[in-house]
């Protein structure tokens, strides 16, 4: 850390800079595409408006603690791609750090990569959840009896309730996608559209998500059935979804954010199987434009006005 920072209970720089994200308003737009891996972000950044010959977007940049901002315009409306890296605690950085430095409702949709727990959604499938779910490992039940704070039994793993995907921008999503993957599904192993099914967070990528590790203590023999008996149409799992569903429904007025999701089925729990390579180069600039293109049809209220920002 070079810089000094003001204010512990929400550090930033002296020029309003966000500690972690290490950005500051006027740098990222009301329109966000996140993604969890860099090498996507910037592919999708290719659709963006290009400002010189180079073809570069207007503003770039690498924070020290891994998250990767790029600001442009698609279509002539202001948009920001975010890589976050992966989990629900880098959701909750990119959320109320973005939220920070922003004003008026921010429409986020997140564009990962899943499991299935659905024959319907094989790899190479695109997932739109109605809705999310967490799956936590209830650390609790892993502490060694005598240093437990419980007194009664305790379950290895703990599964929420739903938080809900923002409905208008879901549709339009579908629709999106329905339409930019007409041509490609059925070759080089692209699947369909799956929406209206629900997403899992696990908060481990392992144990949570019921993978068996040998050389971990992780009695998750029957989290998946768990999982599916208290939500019976789950259809993907990963780690972030719904997460950004959760913080979506706990802003506050007067700056309301609209949250949704799509994810390639990368890991299809069912079969067994994996997507080869040449179907993610196939599959992710399509999904990705179709993001982009949502973005720029959903209402945003009180939407920042260009003065002062790298989109100006
Ligand atoms: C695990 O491999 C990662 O892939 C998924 C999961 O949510 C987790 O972050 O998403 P991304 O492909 O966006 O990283
Ligand atoms: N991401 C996850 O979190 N789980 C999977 O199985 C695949 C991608």
């Amino acid at each position: 850390m070079k810089e000094t920072l003001s204010n512990a209970n929400f550090p930033r720089d002296s020029e309003g800079r966000v500690y972690h994200l290490g950005i500051r308003h006027g740098e990222v737009a009301n329109r966000i595409l996140t993604v969890g891996d860099h090498a996507r972000a910037k592919a999708i950044a290719r659709w963006l408006d290009t400002e010189d010959e180079a073809g570069a977007p207007v503003f770039v940049n690498h924070s020290h603690r891994g998250f990767l901002t790029i600001t442009g315009r698609y279509k002539g409306i202001p948009v920001t791609i975010m890589a976050i890296g992966m989990g629900n605690c880098m959701m909750d950085f990119f959320v109320r750090e973005t939220r920070a430095v922003t004003t008026g409702t921010l429409a986020i949709i997140r564009f990962g990569s899943c499991g299935s727990l659905s024959a319907n959604a094989p790899a190479g499938t695109v997932v739109v959840p109605r809705g999310g779910y967490c799956i936590r490992k209830n650390l609790e039940y892993f502490v060694k009896e005598e240093n437990r704070l419980s007194k009664g039994p305790v379950e290895p793993y703990l599964i929420s309730g739903v938080f809900d995907a923002d409905k208008e921008i879901s549709q339009i999503l579908v629709q999106e996608l329905e339409t930019a993957m007409a041509p490609i599904t059925g070759k080089h192993g692209v699947g369909g559209v799956v929406a209206n099914g629900l997403n899992a967070d696990g908060c481990s990528f392992y144990s949570s998500q019921g993978r068996k590790d040998p050389a971990f203590w992780d009695d998750n023999e029957n989290v998946i059935q768990q999982s599916m008996e208290a939500h019976p149409d789950t259809v993907s799992l990963e780690m972030e979804t719904s997460m950004l569903f959760h913080l979506a429904e706990c802003a506050r007025e007067p700056n309301p954010i609209r949250a949704a999701g799509c994810m390639q089925v990368f890991a299809d729990r069912v079969s067994n199987g994996f997507i080869h390579p040449d179907t993610v180069a196939i599959l992710e600039p399509t999904v990705g434009k179709s993001v982009l293109e949502t973005l720029i049809k959903v209402q945003v209220d009180n939407e920042m006005s260009a003065e002062g920002t790298v989109w100006e």
